[in-house]
């Protein structure tokens, strides 16, 4: 049956949060820093803003080299926020939720989604949709996305990375082939580096020219699965579903302290619900999860946090209390001021249903 399939993508996601809490930031470079703390400017660009790429910033590069590309310009280097970029995240994915079929959350500020039902199979109607999406979106939170619609997930975000930001890229059915065959191979969902190497090692370079390679020649450079899916999807075929199961990067839940304290009994308690309701979430979500953190955030506003990644997936409300407790002590022992805030995090999900899909196993 064919499908209409989106991908959205918000736009430099952390630094246009940071722009719309502060407009005035919109005219200068806005570099998200992830301070490492070792001295004043160690640490990675996490993301910057358009104002800042076009002066050759990118994600990942050293912050002190990002200075010196903006010497003698105004700029505004800001930390991370996690918890603000979380909830933003999470209220855009509300207010897409209802608007199509199925969401898939694919990281902190993307998803796919499914509209074959809401569009009636029409790339017409897809576009209203689509439009009526990042409409809500910037009405709502303030924030431009790109997206893309196609007949699958993995043209989707071939067709959204197309053109950014404020995009809106259709292909349909028809126009799979052409839309794709002269993009380099690396702009295919799951190819990372290594991939793309051992191809250009073979003169495949683009997706036309992965698509007319014979599979048994892929066989030999790739295990069956990775092989496979390159053959497929370098035709435009792609059958993964969207499914909401695995959706969030993450699920927590915050509260502020009824008073400051750094009593870890009297925190635990009131943190208690807080742990319940991230469980539930797991649990309505079928995931399992590997990783749980506590987030402190202290009199000062500053935020600490500990966390602990387990070999196997749990999904229990007795030992996610147990490991929370620990961490909680944990976390207290780093400092000596009172808690204001504190919350509760886990990740790392695992979908319970253990269905094995592809695109998990070949992530980027
Ligand atoms: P875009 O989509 O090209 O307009 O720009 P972004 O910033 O939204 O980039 P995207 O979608 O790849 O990543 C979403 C967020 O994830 C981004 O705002 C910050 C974070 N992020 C991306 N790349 C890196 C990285 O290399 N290091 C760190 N620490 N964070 C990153
Ligand atoms: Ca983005
Ligand atoms: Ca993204």
């Amino acid at each position: 049956m064919p499908r209409v399939i989106g991908h959205l993508d918000l736009d430099y996601f952390y630094a246009q949060v940071e722009e719309i809490e502060n407009p005035s930031l919109k005219t200068i470079p806005v570099i998200i820093c992830v301070y490492s703390h070792r001295s004043e400017d160690s640490g990675v660009v996490s993301t910057a803003n358009y104002n800042a790429r076009e002066r050759g910033v990118k994600s990942g590069m050293p912050i002190a080299v990002a200075k010196r590309k903006l010497a003698g310009i105004e700029a505004a280097f800001l930390p991370v926020r996690q918890e603000k970029y979380d909830q933003v995240s999470e209220r855009v994915m509300e207010l897409v939720k209802p608007r199509v079929d199925t969401l898939e959350q694919a990281g902190i500020d993307e998803a796919f989604f499914d509209i074959t039902r809401v569009s009636r199979e029409s790339f017409d109607s897809a576009t209203v949709v689509a439009r009526s999406i990042k409409q809500v979106i910037l009405q709502d939170v303030g924030l431009s996305c790109t997206i893309g619609i196609a007949p699958n997930k993995v043209v989707a975000k071939l067709a959204s990375d197309s053109k950014k930001p404020d995009g809106l890229t259709l292909v349909k059915p028809e126009d799979v082939k052409s839309f794709s065959s002269s993009l380099s191979v690396d702009k295919l969902y799951g190819v990372g580096t290594k991939t793309s190497e051992i191809l250009r090692g073979k003169e495949i370079r683009t997706i036309g020219e992965l698509a007319t390679t014979k599979l048994e020649l892929l066989e030999e450079l790739f295990d069956r699965k990775l092989a496979q899916y390159l053959h497929l999807s370098s035709n435009g075929l792609d059958e993964e579903p969207v499914t909401e199961r695995g959706e969030a990067a993450q699920i927590s839940r915050i509260i502020t302290l009824k008073q400051n304290s750094r009593n870890a009994q009297e925190i635990f308690e009131q943190l208690a619900p807080m742990i319940e309701d991230v469980l539930k979430k797991s649990v309505e979500r079928r995931v399992g999860f590997r990783s749980i953190a506590i987030i402190g955030i202290l009199t000062d506003l500053s935020i600490r946090t500990r966390n602990r990644t387990l070999e196997v997936p749990i999904n229990d409300l007795h030992t996610l209390r147990k490991l929370v407790y620990v961490l909680l002590g944990e976390l207290l022992d780093g400092f000596d001021k009172e808690l204001r805030r504190v919350g509760v995090r886990i990740s790392g999900f695992t979908s319970l249903a253990n269905q094995g899909s592809l695109l998990e196993y070949i992530k980027p």
